[in-house]
């Protein structure tokens, strides 16, 4: 429960709020329930935020809220102060045990005149609940209430959780890669969204962006170039564990990929012996896929990827590692198997959980094993059967790489164009035929970089698309509803701005 040392709460005054809605309150993903009481709490100076206990998180969430708050308003709120002066007003983040006890991101709030009340049972359901509190505060306050400014929270109870676990997005490091300064934006922005995966392609023919201490050439050759021939560059190691520890403070997974045993041009450029061929490869600067391979027969391949995933495993703390397996076009179909069985068990011997592009469904692989569905519903009906979880990631719907219309400045459009209304209207649950709800991990919406080479251009084709992808993988579909979502995402616009991202502003929505 929170701690209220020395604090004293003086006698509240009475203000009189203009009545609020919290159900139509700009709220992205869409909690389960909402239910509004029409009042509000005035956050203003004399606010102070109490907590459970440091060793908890909570305290660390607590300040986390304080930061952002007085980004929005300019509002200094003490956290846990012993002695925080005149209080009129708290915000308690308490640890409580939720009615779900799987629910580990489940959470409440209780927002009424007196006070806002959080309560989830792990910092990480209190991280997400802070989120849609964040959300509410209004962007500007209102100074007619009182002396001081004074913004009002709209008050109601909202009770909400996730309708999927795992809710992510994948940004492509390797056809051009991109600053811990870029990534950590993009963590910022994501996790506002309550998206809890982000998913790292980090390598691929054009680059290898992870440094390996065993095999140094990877990065030094192979790191060197990107599409178009610009400079490429690289994550050092500490690079790598500054963004796991960035991601983790936003209780966000890193999903690294290292892409094989196709899209492996950049590694074998580095160390011929990898294809097999008995040529050197050139480093490749262009879009092609498919005409790369690792030769799978060879023990000294397995003995480097052994490396590479013990490397990248020892500074990710996720249970996750990606071996792509995606477009293996010049792999024979036997050698496919072959490889793909004796990764995964290199991953699992690391003690990892297996992610693969749908391809990898057509090896023998585990049902611990997950699949990332994006273009084959044969594949996805493979790991169905083999009773693997699916990521969703259609690349019809969900590729961010995509452009929304024949006018956009970036992107592809080999899977579809993809305006912002339909990137929103479809339904994970029912998508593909052979895939049944219970083996639904989530929803990714990846961005490749082929065409993207800095952060503006990266927000271009990300936002706002990725927003509505936050609201189909955490709210559920009785809640979900493009005309009143359409509404919410107009007035994402101050924030966009505060954030000084350059989304691009679809004529579909009347920006605020
Ligand atoms: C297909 S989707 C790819 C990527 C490209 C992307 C471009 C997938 C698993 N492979 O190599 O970057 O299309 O949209």
């Amino acid at each position: 429960s929170a701690m209220l040392i020395g604090c004293q709460t003086k006698v509240k005054e009475q203000i009189n709020f203009p009545p609020t809605d919290l159900a139509s309150a700009d709220m992205i993903p869409m909690p389960l329930e909402v239910v509004p009481t029409n009042s509000a709490f005035g956050l203003d100076q004399f606010t102070a935020i109490y907590t459970s206990a440091e060793q908890t998180g909570f305290e660390k969430v607590g300040s986390f809220l304080s930061e952002k708050i007085k980004g929005k308003t300019g509002l200094v709120i003490p956290v846990n102060a012993a002695d925080p002066g005149e209080v009129n007003g708290v915000i308690y983040i308490n640890q409580a045990e939720g009615p779900d006890a799987e629910a580990t991101e489940a959470y409440e709030l209780n927002i009424t005149n007196d006070s806002i009340i959080i309560n989830a049972p792990t910092a990480e359901a209190a991280f997400r609940g802070i989120q849609t509190l964040r959300q509410i505060i209004p962007e500007v306050s209102n100074d007619t209430l009182a002396e001081r400014p004074i913004w009002p929270v709209p008050s109601g109870k909202i009770t909400d959780k996730p309708n999927f676990e795992y809710r992510g997005s994948m940004l492509d490091v390797a056809r051009h890669f991109f600053s811990v300064a870029d990534v950590k934006k993009y963590i910022d922005l994501l996790a506002y969204y309550k998206i809890n995966h982000l998913h790292l392609h980090l390598t691929d023919d054009q680059g290898w962006r992870i440094e390996i201490k065993s095999w140094p050439k990877l990065t030094e050759v192979g790191g060197s170039t990107e599409v178009g021939g610009e400079a490429g560059g690289f994550f050092t190691q500490e690079d790598y564990k500054e963004i796991v520890a960035y991601a983790a403070d936003h209780y966000m997974t890193i999903v690294p990929e290292v892409d094989m045993p196709g899209h492996t041009n950049a590694a074998s450029v580095s160390y011929p012996f990898l294809n097999g061929n008995g040529k050197t490869p050139k480093l490749y600067e262009g879009t092609k896929v498919g005409f790369s391979t690792f030769d799978t027969r060879k023990d000294t391949v397995y003995a480097f990827i052994d490396d590479v995933v013990r490397e990248i495993t020892e500074i990710s703390p996720g249970p996750y590692f990606h071996i792509g397996g995606d477009e293996s076009h010049v792999t024979k179909k036997n050698d496919y198997i072959y490889f793909v069985n004796r990764v995964e068990k290199i991953v699992q011997k690391y003690g990892k959980r297996m992610i693969g592009w749908d391809e990898v469904a057509t090896a023998d692989i585990d049902s611990t094993s997950i699949s990332q569905f994006w273009a084959s519903e044969e594949n996805a009906e493979k790991a169905i059967e083999k009773g693997m979880q699916v990521i969703l990631s259609p690349a019809k719907k969900a590729y961010l790489d995509m452009q929304y219309d024949t006018l956009s400045k970036f992107g592809l459009h080999w899977a579809a164009y993809i305006p912002v209304d339909t990137a929103y209207i479809w339904t994970p649950e029912s998508y593909a035929k052979g895939i049944p709800r219970e083996q639904i991990l989530g929803v990714e919406a990846p961005l490749w970089s082929e065409t993207i080479s800095n952060i503006e251009e990266l927000e271009y084709l990300a936002f706002p698309r990725v927003i509505g992808y936050s609201e189909l993988s955490w709210s559920t579909e009785e809640n979900r509803d493009w005309e009143n979502y359409k509404v919410r995402l107009a007035n994402q616009a101050p924030f966009l701005d505060r954030m000084n991202v350059k989304y691009y502003p679809s004529p579909r929505i009347d920006w605020k």
